[in-house]
């Protein structure tokens, strides 16, 4: 299995979960976003939205996170990563949306540089611009899981909606969004980072072993 990634993208992060907690083997290509390789025709071939991740699997490529993770509980369910039962799954898909559809597509690369070049947005309107689109989701997300008693975002197990929250959260470490003032969002990273498959997908171990 080869997860073409980036140390620092969000979206594989939550990919690399998966597959760290399913303890699933794969090798990581990395498509250097910060010299714009994600552009390049020979990258097109495998993902024509020029983004990452993308796995392959047997000659077969998987593109957007979120479709990613649910071939993966399909095809290897030992530790399933969304619940059983239906409500709780369109609840835990819908915090992992609040994320993967609604902020995290405002801070990508793509978004950013056309910030910049079409708009003239110097580097601080770019961030001011990201963190608050973050700190929106920080609001939201925080409402969702505040009345929760259970240890992770939809249970006493980490799920879907942990995934993204985790990405979501180092995304917010990116823009200087102090997660602090939504203590039970913040105390949710905390404890998702106590799991080894989490940290060791966490973008910053990552980028140890990129070139
Ligand atoms: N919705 C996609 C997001 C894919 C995406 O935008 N990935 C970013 C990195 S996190 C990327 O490769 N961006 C390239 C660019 O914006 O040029 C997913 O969840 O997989």
């Amino acid at each position: 299995m080869r997860l073409y990634g980036f140390w620092r993208s969000i979206a594989t992060y939550r990919v690399r979960i998966a597959l760290n907690l399913k303890g699933i083997d794969y090798e990581e290509v990395d498509i250097n976003l910060l010299k714009g390789q994600q552009h390049e025709e020979s990258f097109g071939a495998v993902n024509p939205g020029h983004a990452v991740p993308a796995l392959d699997i047997d000659g077969r490529v998987l593109t957007q996170s979120l479709p990613i993770l649910e071939a993966l509980d399909a095809l290897y369910p030992q530790v399933p990563l969304f619940p059983a039962d239906p409500f709780e799954r369109a609840a835990a898909v819908g915090l992992a949306l609040d994320t993967i559809a609604d902020s995290h597509p405002l801070v990508v690369p793509r978004v950013r540089s056309r910030l910049t070049q079409q708009f003239g947005a110097d580097e601080a309107a770019v961030e001011a611009f990201c963190a608050h689109f973050l700190a929106l989701t920080n609001t939201t997300m925080e409402a969702r899981i505040a009345g929760r008693s259970t240890a992770y975002a939809m249970g006493d197990a980490p799920c879907v909606a942990d995934i993204a929250i985790a990405g979501h959260l180092v995304s917010c470490g990116y823009y200087g969004v102090d997660t602090t003032a939504w203590p039970h969002l913040h105390e949710l990273g905390e404890r998702l980072q106590q799991i080894d498959a989490f940290a060791r997908s966490h973008p910053f171990e990552r980028r140890k072993l990129s070139a």
